[in-house]
Parts: structure tokens; C-alpha cells; sequence
């Protein structure tokens, strides 16, 4: 006679994170705080060594979605192992039934107010129109960001995660100005992902088919690498600040024309070459769209050229 036996379902592997001692951590002074976490700089031991750390943990009335995006970002941060230009996991710890998570502490905050920090008051607007918005930092640090940022994403890429929210504001800037990926929450490890309920979405750096279809790709991260990069270059300002939200949502007429952001006012920062890299990776074909490895090669060639 068969018999059918039932194959146990797979259980899902317990998270093993480095595990931080809660009397470990000494919270110091509050950095950042959104609508539903915060992030606290503490002074934590590991190893037996001290060293600056950025706490992140959730408000206490954080929704049911927050606490598995928070506890997705731990996933996530575990499995991406180490890279220079990625927040580093330091540890986790569990305290009262709260999640607090450890990641390096990135001196410069994030790359959005940094680079609005750089900015020049100009005394001469006529100028400031002509040449754009003159800043502390120079082309070349400015093309170093977008090269570490790139480097971070190659190495994410192989290792099939997507970030789904690469934005100036989740770089972190971190000793030696060194960009660092950070901001996981909506990370996944798939090589394509398809999202089935609307959240809160970064719509002005999401790609056209991610718009259209909820579909999110290493190609969609391309996009919005794209847009990181006209935020480096224009120091920060805002992707089409006119254009309100609805219009980019979609079967929105007005989609075709918000797929392509102007030349940023910033001749000085800006060459040729490297508008012509956003545009690459705001083609509408997302296989047309360069892969990460190319876009590095290229910024490293472009730094290059300025030694
Ligand atoms: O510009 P900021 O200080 O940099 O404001 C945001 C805020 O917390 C919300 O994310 C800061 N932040 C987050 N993670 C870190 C970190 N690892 N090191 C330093 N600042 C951080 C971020």
C-alpha cells in the first residue's frame, strides 16, 4: 500500500544577530527621529572594545508593519555582511520585548543635509543662476560620493537584495566622508519584487514600472540611483518640487514628461557625461538601464580623469 506522508513545512530559520548585552549600551544623545523609530548615538562595548554606535529602535506606538519592516531590516542587515560603503551591523538586543539595533555611527548624518550644508549663500543671484549654487565641496568629493554609493549598490546587487528606497536621505556620511548605504526597512532579498499594497512610497525616485506596476528590480534601484545622483550633482535640492505626488502616480498623463528630471542648475559639478548617466538609468526599458558594475566603472573613470 502507499502511504502519503506530509512534508513538515520548512520552519524559517531563527535570526541569529550578534548579540548585544542591553548593560552593554549606554544611550548618550538623540540623532534622529521619524514618525514611527528613533535613532539614539550611544556608547556601546563589543568584544571588549568601546566604540560610538547609532541605536534605531521603534516608537512605542509603532504599527504592526513597522515592528516586521524593523525586524526585516535586522534580516537584511545580517545577511549583507560587511562593506564599506554599507551601514555596518554592530549587534542586536532584545530588552522588555522592544528590538534595538546597533549600526555604526556615521559622524556627517545623511547625504541630503550634508550636501545642503555645502551650499554657498551667493550675493550674486544673476550668477548663481548662470553657474548654479557654488558649495564647500568639491567636483571631485561630490563624484566621490556617487562612486561609493555606486560601489555599495554593485555589491548589493550580487548579492540580489534591492533597496527599493535609495535616496540622498538614506546615505549616511560617514569618517573620511565616506558614503554608506543605510535605511533597509523596505530591503528585500528577491530579485524581483512585487508589492502588493501601497505603503508610504518615495515616488519621486521610484521607477516608471515600479509606478505602473509595483514591480521593483535591481533596475528600479538603477532608476533611482539615477535621481541620487541629480541630487548630488544640484546639491540637494528637491525632484520636481512642482510636480505634486498625484501627478506621478499611475496612468498619470503626466508620467512620460516626470521621467526626466532637468540639467540642474550646477555647470561648475555638472559635466556632460555624467548627465548623460542619469538619463541611462531613466530609460523606460529597465534591461536598457546600465548595471551597477558599469555605473561604478564609469564614475571611477570619470574621478579618474580629474587626478
Ligand atoms: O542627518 P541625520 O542626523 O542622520 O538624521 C537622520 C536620522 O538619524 C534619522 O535617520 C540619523 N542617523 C541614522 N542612522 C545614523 C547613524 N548610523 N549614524 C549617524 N546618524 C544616523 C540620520
Amino acid at each position: 500500500t502507499l502511504t502519503l506522508t506530509r512534508r513538515p513545512k520548512p520552519q524559517p530559520e531563527p535570526l541569529s544577530y550578534p548579540i548585544l548585552e542591553w548593560e552593554d549600551i549606554k544611550f548618550e544623545d538623540m540623532i534622529g527621529e521619524g514618525n514611527f523609530g528613533q535613532v539614539i548615538r550611544a556608547m556601546i562595548k563589543k568584544d571588549g572594545l568601546k566604540m560610538n554606535a547609532a541605536i534605531k529602535m521603534l516608537k512605542e506606538f509603532a504599527s504592526e508593519n513597522d515592528h516586521r519592516d524593523f525586524a526585516g531590516e535586522l534580516e537584511v542587515l545580517c545577511k549583507l555582511g560587511h562593506h564599506p560603503n554599507i551601514i555596518n551591523l554592530l549587534g542586536a538586543c532584545e530588552n522588555k520585548g522592544y528590538l534595538y539595533i546597533a549600526i555604526e555611527y556615521a559622524p556627517y548624518g545623511n547625504l541630503l543635509d550634508f550636501l545642503r550644508k555645502s551650499r554657498v549663500l551667493e550675493t550674486d543671484p544673476a550668477f548663481a543662476k548662470e553657474h548654479g549654487t557654488a558649495s564647500t565641496l568639491t567636483s571631485q568629493q561630490l563624484l566621490q560620493f556617487a562612486s561609493d554609493v555606486a560601489k555599495g549598490m554593485q555589491y548589493l546587487s550580487e548579492k540580489q537584495f534591492i533597496h527599493r528606497d535609495l535616496a540622498a536621505r538614506n546615505i549616511l556620511v560617514g569618517e573620511n566622508l565616506a558614503s554608506k548605504i543605510a535605511d533597509f526597512g523596505l530591503s528585500r532579498g528577491e530579485e524581483v519584487y512585487v508589492k502588493k499594497t501601497m505603503g508610504r512610497l518615495p515616488v519621486r525616485w521610484m521607477a516608471i514600472e515600479s509606478l505602473n506596476y509595483s514591480v521593483y528590480t535591481t533596475k528600479s534601484d538603477v532608476w533611482s540611483f539615477g535621481v541620487l545622483l541629480w541630487e548630488i550633482v544640484s546639491l540637494g535640492k528637491s525632484p520636481m518640487p512642482s510636480m505634486p505626488c498625484f501627478c506621478l502616480l499611475p496612468t498619470s498623463p503626466h508620467l512620460p514628461q516626470a521621467a526626466f528630471l532637468p540639467t540642474p542648475p550646477c555647470a561648475h559639478t555638472l559635466s556632460a557625461p555624467r548627465y548623460e548617466l542619469m538619463r541611462q538609468c531613466w530609460r523606460d526599458r529597465p534591461y536598457e538601464r546600465p548595471p551597477f558594475a558599469q555605473i561604478s566603472m564609469q564614475l571611477i573613470r570619470m574621478l579618474e580623469a580629474r587626478k
